[in-house]
């Protein structure tokens, strides 16, 4: 029987994965953790505990206790974020994942480990338009640059000491159920929620700035199927490019127009537009596409359709 851990439960990512691994592997197998409150679904269906995954004395007796075989480790300072405050952002980013990587080399009922990459991993050098799988990767943020460093570590762990940890470059998510915090790629969130509640948004990126981006749903059944593969079914311990959709504001603020016929857009680029410019456009994601067929369903009507819909329903 597996036991699930979620450090980041209440985040974007968690906040969704939760409830989606607790209908698999059942509710009181899936501990959702993390350092703040987590949003009332997370908390009532399952267990839920407030966990600083850099006390790694607590984590390891967490993750014995509760026999853990399957941790997802969730918990970031995104790119913006990151640039405020460098050198908090490389610690907590970094020590985060070596404390999580020590715990599943030492705790043998620890079966697989899910941590996040992003796009982030690339730079101004990488081919912007479909960005390979393997390539040229020089980072100018430090959030990049702690992403490429815990890939390089992941794959580390695998070779020397066979620790099953699986990866995914993550495009900008685009979600309704909880904010993103402090990403480059949060405009495509927030640009919902403005319209829906003020009909307009002052958008920080400039308007023909073209990023991958990727519907929640989407990203959760690509990080499922991951996890679901045997182990010898993963030829890249680093972490896979996955593609889903790639968007300017200026297209999504037109597609919005199609619900919201008076919303407004304008642009203010500030110091994120640097960190956009030097992420690629899209991905070449065909090694994960040939691992297991994975593929997005959302087109940009779909994931606009979504977003009104559900915003309207829960700002209401
Ligand atoms: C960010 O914008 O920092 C994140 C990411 C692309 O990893 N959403």
């Amino acid at each position: 029987m597996d036991n699930i851990l979620i450090i980041g439960a209440a985040g974007q990512i968690g906040s969704e994965l939760t409830l989606e691994l607790r209908n698999i592997y059942g509710h009181n197998h899936v501990f959702a953790t993390d350092i703040k409150d987590a949003p009332s679904d997370v908390r009532e269906s399952g267990p839920f505990q407030l966990l600083d995954v850099m006390d790694d004395k607590h984590l390891i007796h967490f993750i014995i206790r509760n026999r853990i075989t399957q941790i997802y480790h969730l918990a970031a300072v995104l790119s913006g974020n990151a640039e405020k405050l460098p050198t908090a952002a490389w610690q907590i980013n970094m020590n985060s994942l070596m404390n999580i990587l020590e715990v599943a080399r030492l705790v043998e009922d620890v079966e697989k480990v899910f941590w996040p990459s992003s796009i982030a991993v690339f730079g101004p050098t990488t081919p912007r338009k479909m960005a390979p799988q393997i390539t040229v990767m020089e980072p100018v943020t430090v959030y990049g640059i702690s992403k490429l460093a815990g890939e390089r570590w992941c794959e580390y762990y695998y070779r020397r000491y066979g620790v099953d940890v699986r990866s995914l470059r993550y495009p900008g998510l685009i979600s309704y159920k909880t904010e993103a915090g402090g990403g480059t790629t949060d405009w495509a969130v927030e640009i919902y929620y403005d319209a829906v509640r003020q009909g307009s948004y002052r958008c920080f990126l400039k308007e023909d700035t073209k990023l991958p981006m990727m519907f929640m749903a989407d990203a959760i059944r690509a990080t499922v199927n991951l996890m679901e593969l045997q182990r010898s079914e993963i030829s890249l311990h680093s972490a896979y490019n996955i593609n889903g959709i790639s968007l300017s504001p200026a297209e999504v603020a037109e597609d919005i127009k199609r619900h919201i016929p008076g919303f407004a857009i304008s642009y203010y680029p500030d110091f994120r537009q640097d960190i956009a410019d030097s992420w690629p456009e899209n991905v070449d994601d065909t090694m994960a596409r040939n691992r297991d067929h994975w593929g997005p369903q959302y087109s940009l009507k779909e994931i606009t359709d979504t977003m009104i819909t559900e915003l309207t329903r829960k700002l209401a």
